[in-house]
Formats: C-alpha cells, structure tokens, sequence
C-alpha cells in the first residue's frame, strides 16, 4: 500500500467538488466534452493526490512522472485538474476555449502540467513508450502513465503501441483505460466491440488489472499493484461510466461532446452526486 495516509472521504468529496467545476466549465465555454471528463474524475484525482511524485511549481521537474491524456478532449478534467492542483490559478478555467486562452478544447504542452499535445487519437502510448524507455536509458526511476478512451483504443497505432512496451518489457509503464462504454457516436461495443478486452492485453503481453475506475480503493491498490510489477507493462481497465455524476448524461452519447446551457446546468447541479 502508499506510504501516505489516505482520507478516502477527502478524496470523494473532492470528486463531487471537480465535476461541479466541470460542469460550471463547460457551460462557461459553450462547448466541449463532458461525458469522457466526468468519467475520468475519480482516475485524475487518485494519480493527481496519491500516485503520482509532481511538483505544480516545477512542471518541468526531471524527475516527475509523465501522466499523458491520449484521449485529449477530454480538456474540461484536465484543467480542473491542474487548476485544483495549483499549476495555473483557478480563476483562468473562466477562459476555457475562448479566444486568446491557452485553455483549448485539446490539451496542449504551452499549458503548466501538460506533457503532450493530443486530440487526434491514438498516439499518447507510443509516446509514453518513447519517454519510458529514455528514462530506462539514463536509469531514471520515474514512471509514465497514459489515460485513453475505449473508442480510442479501436485505433490500430495503440495495438502497435502495445506490442512495443511489451517487447521492450517497460514496466515504468502503466496505461489506464477508460472503459465507460460509449464513444462518439454509440456505444463501443455496438461500434467495434472490444471485448474480451483483458485477454486482449494478455494477448499482447500485459499485465492486467481490471477495477470499478470510479471506485478509490479499487484504483489505489491497482496503481500500488503496478508499482511493483517487473518485467512488463500494465495496464489498468478502469470500468467508469461514461456521464458519472449526471444521471441525465450517464451512458448518453449525445453529452459526449455537448455543453450544458445554463438551464441544464442547474438542472446537473441538482441531481449531481
Ligand atoms: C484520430 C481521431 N479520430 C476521430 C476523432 C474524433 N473524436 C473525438 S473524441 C471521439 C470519441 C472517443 O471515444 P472514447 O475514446 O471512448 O472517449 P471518451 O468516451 O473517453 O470521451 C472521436 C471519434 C479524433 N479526435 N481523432
Ligand atoms: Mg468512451
């Protein structure tokens, strides 16, 4: 287990607090995606307050790990995240996706805390692998980690990510799948069904670790579980729902990349849990 003493009910009310501000974003903005941030929330904050060694007044901190956002829509957690976090002052997500901010719809490397520019699909593994295996190289002990969707992984560059991490047996690598069902336009495995999704990974030489992705416990004990995996790469099928928070936008494609207006942001702040 983490050396550090962990307040599970800090941690959930913390989760409450991030999709009120997701919310109160988006609508902010007009526009963006929140069905793949609200599912994400209970995976950033555990990285963000548990698992990850960062310095938010050192974003550039050699010995850091590297967290990547493969699935980069997903903005509106991302800077909730960071901003929660203390890498930007909270009062700029007032400017998400306005004109002349460096908060854009997709994560971008000019915004303190963000590794690597993403929104086209399917490259933060191969990425990750790269800054894995130079850190191999130069004997730093710092571990990288990727979140990507589960429309995302039907791209065929993640496969191909895949059997490298395994090859080169990089266990500071550990991938994290968002596996809340659903995608742009229906459901995943409607679309292209990705199960037996574990045996998948099996397959092309992973550790597997499947959780409840909104449950705390359930990830910290994965995350420790990594930690001391040798010999391979992990990864973590985080099972979320695609919405969480929002029983009006739970497994609704169509809140996968629509703002609530300012009536149905009330409407979420009221029914959010
Ligand atoms: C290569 C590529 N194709 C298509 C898109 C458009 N697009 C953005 S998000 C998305 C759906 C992704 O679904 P999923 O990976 O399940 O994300 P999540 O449910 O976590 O939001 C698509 C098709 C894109 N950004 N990149
Ligand atoms: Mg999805």
């Amino acid at each position: 287990m983490s050396a550090k003493q962990i307040d599970l009910s800090a941690l959930k009310a913390k989760a409450y607090q991030f999709r009120r501000e997701i919310l109160e974003t988006l609508e902010g903005a007009g526009s963006g995606h929140p069905g793949g941030s609200l599912s994400a929330v209970e995976i950033f904050i555990s990285l963000y307050d548990v698992v990850m060694d960062h310095r938010p007044n050192e974003p550039k901190w050699e010995g850091r790990d590297r967290f990547v956002v493969s699935k980069g829509h997903v903005t509106p957690v991302v800077y909730v995240t960071l901003a929660n976090y203390g890498y930007f002052p909270k009062e700029e997500l007032k400017t998400f996706r306005k004109f002349g901010s460096r908060l854009q719809g997709h994560v971008h490397y000019k915004v303190p805390g963000v590794e690597f520019n993403t929104g086209s699909l399917g490259h933060g593994l191969s990425y990750v692998n790269g800054v894995a295996m130079a850190a191999k190289l130069k004997g730093a002990d710092f571990k990288s980690y990727c979140i990507m969707g589960d429309g995302e992984i039907q791209e065929g560059s993640v496969w191909e990510a895949a059997m490298t991490a395994s090859h080169f047996k990089l266990d500071n690598v550990c991938a994290i799948v968002d596996y809340n069902k659903v995608q742009e336009n229906g459901l995943v495995n409607d679309i292209k069904n990705m199960e037996p999704m574990g045996d998948r990974w099996r397959s092309f030489g992973w550790n597997v670790i499947e959780v409840d992705g909104n449950d705390f416990e359930q990830l910290l004990k994965a995350f420790d579980a990594f930690k001391v995996t040798k010999g391979k790469p992990t990864v973590i099928i985080a099972n979320t729902l695609k919405g969480k928070g929002v029983p009006f936008m739970e497994l609704k494609c169509g809140w996968h990349g629509k703002a609530p207006n300012k009536e149905q942001l009330a409407d979420a702040l009221k029914v959010l849990y």
